[in-house]
């Protein structure tokens, strides 16, 4: 999660990979001096001695966050592989499992925030394995070393006295707070800022527990998305198949003005209308006309006019805002559609 949470990566400004044992020793000692300063800061913004000695004292970076900030893959793999291997059997079937053993729930909060069942399954089913592997990193751990790192050290240092917000506040044991290197949280990975912004206590006991209460990571998630523009009316988009002239139609079709959000909206098209799109040829994969209803979508062919291409409607854009990648993104309708 959240986006809220992801961003896009350029190179990476230091490491703590591959060093000599002198400089990794040096490094550590420039972590210890850092940490005392954040300590110090930590203090003035009013965290109690008892939590700053028990959340950051004998604290030591993990050089794994930091190698892995290199590598997410959902920025390095053609479409086609990443959502092959996410729309797995096991997560589709699983998921169908899911949705009977958690139908009430998820329906009761469906209606509670206008979000669609099915959408919370495919976040919770892609982010987590539906809680099955939420991460075992320690949070405060990873959120230290990527704040001490010069690259995005600011953004994961506000994220750092987040996540002692969330331990002041009670929702977590410090030993409990585990997730993701990157400090994605819980059952629906969310950073501590989208946690202190817009996680929910679904439950009522008074505690946003999106590591264990199902209640709560539902509930979280749509949450999320409504607090996004989520449309309970309408889908995310669908896959569609292009005319014989592709080429020309992508490149006549292609936005003049890039919209604004994510990055991964550059590689849409201009906005047109479904009547339009099904003027220009597109049609869906059993050849039929597109649906006559009043909406506006975007093209996006994710491995070029030769793979697989797809109409994306608003919705999109807010799952995008979970996490800023068109194959993600995609993946997530396409697994919601398995939950219809
Ligand atoms: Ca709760």
């Amino acid at each position: 999660m959240k986006l809220l949470k992801r961003f896009s990566l350029g190179a990476v400004a230091f490491s703590l990979c591959g060093l000599s044992h002198v400089a990794l020793a040096e490094q550590q000692q420039d972590f210890q001096t850092w940490l005392e300063a954040l300590k110090v800061e930590a203090k003035q913004k009013g965290f109690s001695d008892q939590l700053i000695e028990e959340a950051l004292t004998g604290l030591k970076p993990y050089p794994k966050a930091i190698k892995s900030d290199r590598a997410q893959p959902e920025f390095k793999r053609t479409f086609k592989r990443y959502s092959t291997k996410r729309l797995s059997d096991w997560r589709i079937n699983t998921g169908l499992k899911m949705k009977k053993e958690h139908g009430e729930l998820l329906e009761k909060v469906g209606k509670a925030y206008g979000v669609q069942p099915r959408f919370i399954l495919a976040f919770w089913g892609l982010e987590t394995n539906y809680g099955n592997y939420t991460g075992n990193n320690d949070i405060i751990r990873s959120l230290a070393t990527l704040a001490y790192d010069k690259r995005r050290g600011p953004y994961f240092r506000k994220e750092l006295f987040n996540a002692l917000t969330i331990l002041k506040e009670g929702h977590i044991k410090l030993e409990d707070m585990k997730g993701s290197w990157s400090g994605a949280m819980g059952q629906g990975q969310f950073m501590p800022s989208s946690f202190l912004q817009l996680a929910q206590d679904f439950d009522g006991d008074g505690r946003k527990d999106i590591w264990h209460t199902h209640a709560d990571v539902f509930a979280s998630i749509a949450n999320y998305l409504k607090h996004y523009g989520w449309n309970d009316q309408q889908t995310w988009g669908r896959q569609i198949t292009l005319p014989e002239n592709a080429k020309q139609l992508v490149a006549d079709t292609k936005q003049v003005t890039p919209e604004k959000g994510c990055r991964a909206l550059r590689a849409h098209s201009e906005k047109l209308p479904l009547s339009q799109w099904n003027e220009l040829g597109v049609r869906r994969l059993n050849n039929a006309e597109l649906p006559t209803v009043n909406l506006k979508a975007t093209l996006t062919v994710p491995d070029g006019v030769n793979g697989d291409a797809f109409l994306t409607y608003g919705n999109f854009r807010t799952i995008l805002r979970y996490n800023c990648a068109n194959s993600y993104a995609i993946t997530v309708g396409l697994l919601s559609d398995k939950f219809k």
